[in-house]
């Protein structure tokens, strides 16, 4: 099975695209399967066929640990990478083309504790994609987009799979804000304009040379707008992943 794992900042709508996606997936014919690997879901958009929180529930570990919400994050970051084996034993008993995993909202303790790693290396990583998942509110700025830039950066690093570059909802930008961030995504020049005529102040050249140095280390990759709401962009993804996992190769990064 391949797996797409969706990775990304609190509330960024890793949950409802992997909801998304997958109807998507079924409604243009396509098979796929879905994993949740929050312990703290609540409720879900969609029916996941394997699911963590049969294993560790983020309740259960505040009340066993006598934790708080924080300290229960990562002792359930930690429990998850310990329970792999278990989940995975479900699941390699589906029978779909496509795994689309759902991962926890605390961003910095998936991607860098090691439990994240680890929770890649037992998906496989060979057959594994991450989808970095990036949303309107991060990246509105000049300065924003960089630091979302950064981000998507240290998870492609972290991880050492193909990684592609999602903004999600992109439903609630207008036409010109979209324009605008995704000429960012394009071209450095436009940025460093952008960031040059914002009030941004110290941190103004810096962030075009993170940027230029990002791109220049074939750390970027261009993002794909999607939305969950009208299913714009899911096609993209699909074809994006799909080239990837049929290729064998790596994303059709820009060295500038
Ligand atoms: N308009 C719009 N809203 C969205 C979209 N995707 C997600 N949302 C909303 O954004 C909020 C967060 O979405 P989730 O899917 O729960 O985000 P998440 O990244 O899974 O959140 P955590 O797991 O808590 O980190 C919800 O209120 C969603 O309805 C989208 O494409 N368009
Ligand atoms: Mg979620």
């Amino acid at each position: 099975m391949k797996k797409i794992v969706f990775v990304g900042t609190a509330g960024a709508g890793k949950t409802t695209l992997t909801a998304a996606f997958q109807n998507w997936m079924h409604d243009n014919g396509y098979d796929a399967v879905t994993m949740n690997l929050d312990p703290g879901a609540d409720r879900l958009p969609y029916s996941p066929d394997v699911d963590i929180r049969d294993w560790v529930k983020l309740d259960d570990v505040m009340k066993d640990y006598g934790l708080g919400p924080n300290g229960a994050q990562v002792v359930a970051a930690d429990l998850l990478a310990l329970n792999m084996d278990k989940v995975l034993e479900p699941a390699q008993k589906l029978d779909s083309d496509y795994l689309l995993v759902d991962t926890p909202g605390q961003l910095e303790l998936f991607a860098y504790r090691q439990s994240g790693s680890i929770v890649i290396e037992k998906l496989g990583l060979d057959d594994s994609i991450i989808a970095f998942v990036t949303e309107p509110a991060m990246c509105r700025t000049p300065t924003g987009f960089v630091s979302s830039a950064m981000l998507f950066a240290s998870v492609n690093f972290r991880f050492d799979v193909p990684t592609l570059n999602i903004l999600s909802k992109s439903d609630i930008v207008t036409g010109d804000e979209l324009a605008r961030i995704m000429e960012w995504s394009d071209s450095e020049s436009r940025l460093y304009e952008d960031i040059m005529d914002s009030d941004a102040k110290a941190s103004k050249v810096l962030s075009v040379e993170v940027f230029k140095a990002l791109q220049e280390i074939s750390a970027y990759s261009e993002m794909i707008p999607v939305s969950s709401e009208d299913y714009s962009g899911l096609a993209d993804v699909y074809g994006k992943a799909q080239g990837i996992f049929q290729g064998g190769e790596d994303l059709d990064r820009r060295i500038s």
